[in-house]
């Protein structure tokens, strides 16, 4: 499919959007909210793709949803049309989603981070939201996930205030998984993309579905659910493959990739 707002291209196994508005800071409009999640759906369904990389340019992952397109929005016109709804979509992406972020990640950009699984960022990445200098408040996360990963205290900080963080600060609170030299951002993020869609597509998506269900449901559900999928991962021939491997000193070769 051919997209206006955004880069959508495979890296051997791994799936990569890259956003592509520069001039406006990748601002997130109502296209490229629809594009990336048909990007991230083809990909989630293509059988060669074991992961997604999500990024933008070295200024900006996204200085958030676009204000100019929103700045003339009327009540009725969010509420019936449910403005920003269409996000829901990229919570239903089964693979490993990460972000590979420099620069700005701001307002709906930094929740979009928020919805991703790992987050490598840049030395010179910035998270923040800003909403309330503007009026208003986070739409798409930016109270409930956040307040999930960082906890209430550094999310009320970030919203209330409006205040950047910086990437140490970010790492610091569990938004960001690594750290990266600005220039290496992308090749490093691609590397650990790899490296996840080289394991047995199976037991990623399994383990991907558990980490999201903590976040759902109460401990004991939670951790029968694991249960369930760790006794359902012996059903694959890939942990016989696994397991004969390391018990002969060899490297894995997983079919179901
Ligand atoms: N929307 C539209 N245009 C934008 C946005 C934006 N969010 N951010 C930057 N731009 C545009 C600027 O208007 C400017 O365009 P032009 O050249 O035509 O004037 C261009 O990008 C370059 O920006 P600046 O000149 O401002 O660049 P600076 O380097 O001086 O500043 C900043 C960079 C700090 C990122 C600054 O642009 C800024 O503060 N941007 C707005 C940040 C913001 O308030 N974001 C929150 C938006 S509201 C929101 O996200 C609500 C989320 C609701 C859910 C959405 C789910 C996705």
């Amino acid at each position: 499919m051919a997209y206006e707002t955004i880069k959508s291209e495979t890296r051997g196994r791994v799936g990569l959007i890259t956003l592509n508005r520069p001039k406006a800071m990748n601002a997130l409009s109502q296209q490229m909210m629809r594009e990336i999640c048909q990007s991230a759906e083809e990909f989630d369904v293509d059988g060669k793709i074991g992961a997604i990389v999500l990024t933008g340019t070295e200024k900006a992952f996204a200085a958030g949803a676009d204000v100019k397109e929103m700045e003339t929005y009327e009540y009725s016109e969010a509420y019936i049309h449910d403005l920003w709804s269409g996000w829901d979509r990229m919570g239903r992406i089964r693979k490993p989603l990460i972000a590979a972020v420099g620069g700005y990640a701001l307002g709906g950009g930094c929740e979009v981070v928020a919805m991703c699984d790992i987050v490598v960022a840049a030395e010179n990445a910035k998270f923040g939201q800003p909403e309330i200098t503007l009026g208003i408040l986070p739409g798409m996360g930016g109270t409930q996930r956040l307040a999930r990963s960082i906890g209430k205290a550094k999310t009320m900080d970030l919203v209330l205030t409006g205040r950047m963080m910086d990437a140490k600060e970010a790492e610091a609170c569990g938004l960001v998984s690594r750290i990266v030299q600005t220039t290496n951002l992308l090749e490093d993020a691609l590397k650990i993309a790899e490296k996840i869609a080289d394991y047995s597509l199976p037991a990623v998506l399994a383990a991907k579905e558990a980490v999201v269900e903590a976040f759902e449901t109460p401990l004991q559900s939670g951790l029968k659910h694991e249960r369930r999928l760790f006794h359902a991962s012996f059903a694959t021939e890939d942990q016989k493959e696994g397991m004969s491997a390391f018990v002969q000193k060899r490297s894995a070769q997983f079919k179901n990739r």
